[in-house]
């Protein structure tokens, strides 16, 4: 793997943007038909920097950007409740008008147990000033532990599910904001069990797995619950394990969202901002002693809203 990252094919480099997460790669023109070569470099530049970027991508339209799933030898899958984008397959959008702001840290997805390895992140419309997003290293963050914590969270698993405290997070959310996470991002109710210490699949790294869909531990109370969740995710989201990205409009970022956790951050007040996003299908993750996740349950409310407008209420 970093074979190639050392000696990377004709015209491409890797600049390393945090110590601990992120690098920029320069000199691709993102496509689905790249050289395997390029493939190659940019899925070992993604494993081992966590989240990737790219300036410069304004070649690509949605359909592009959804092209770019095969990068990563899967499928691209849609969010299990959050509309697509009108006219598109696989593209969520996050549109700061429509309460598209994902500003509370988060691992996308993790509600249902298979969720997804990557994300591709686009920025379409982005402010002068503010609308950064920040990205975690969720190994690090374990390997911060001291031993004793590193066996507790071995030994916990965590219930995640779509139906959180929404309003804890979003506490200056409007009423209709509120009322329509319940109705478009709550349609369908998922309980997924995951373990808190979960092993990379490709790499073997340890990482925590926690962030906002978190519900409550296995096994005990909530009230008691919250504060170990508290103590392993303020590890998570130290600053030693981040890495903060200035957008441009143009610009792509690739994350392993196996291996982090991210938050858009909300300064830009009325400003507009729009990024979209597709996701490429991932496996359930499975704890130190080989046991897997899985999703416990799985309910629908019954009417499905179709509302465009309500699109975006997610956390994303
Ligand atoms: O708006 C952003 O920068 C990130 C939004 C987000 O959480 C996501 O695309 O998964
Ligand atoms: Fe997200």
């Amino acid at each position: 793997m970093s074979d190639i990252l050392a000696n990377p094919p004709q015209g491409l480099s890797v600049h390393p943007i945090a110590g601990r997460i992120g690098a920029e790669i320069r000199g691709i023109q993102l496509g689905a038909d790249l050289p395997a070569e390029v493939q190659k470099f940019i899925r070992a530049a993604w494993l081992k920097y966590k989240v990737i970027f790219f300036r410069g991508q304004q070649h690509l339209d949605d359909e592009q950007q959804e092209g770019l799933v095969s990068l990563f030898g899967q499928a691209g899958v849609q969010h299990p409740t959050a509309h697509t984008k009108a006219g598109t397959k696989l593209i969520l959008e996050l549109d700061s008008k429509r309460g598209g702001r994902a500003n509370s840290w988060h691992t996308d997805v993790t509600f249902v147990d298979a969720y997804p390895k990557a994300s591709i992140l686009r920025g379409v419309t982005i402010p002068a000033a503010g609308g950064d997003t920040v990205w975690a290293n969720t190994h690090t963050a374990y390997q911060d532990l001291s031993p004793e914590l590193q066996q507790l969270a071995e030994n916990l698993w965590a219930v995640h599910t779509n139906e959180y405290d929404y309003a804890a997070y979003k506490p200056k959310a409007t009423a209709e904001a509120l009322k329509q996470y319940q109705e478009v991002f709550t349609s369908t109710v998922y309980e997924t069990e995951h373990p808190v210490v979960h092993v990379h699949p490709e790499t073997g790294e340890k990482h925590l797995l926690l962030g906002h869909f978190f519900k409550n531990f296995v096994g005990i109370p909530a009230g008691e619950g919250r504060r170990i969740f508290e103590v392993l995710q303020n590890h998570v989201i130290r600053l030693e394990n981040t890495v903060r990205w200035r957008w441009q409009e143009g610009d792509v970022a690739i994350w392993d969202n196996r291996a982090t956790q991210h938050y858009a951050i909300d300064d830009y007040g009325d400003a507009h901002r729009v990024v979209r996003r597709v996701t490429v299908a991932g496996e359930a993750p499975f704890a130190v002693d080989g046991r897997r996740s899985h999703t416990r349950s799985k309910v629908s409310k019954g009417q499905a809203v179709n509302d465009e407008s309500a699109a975006n209420q997610t956390a994303a």
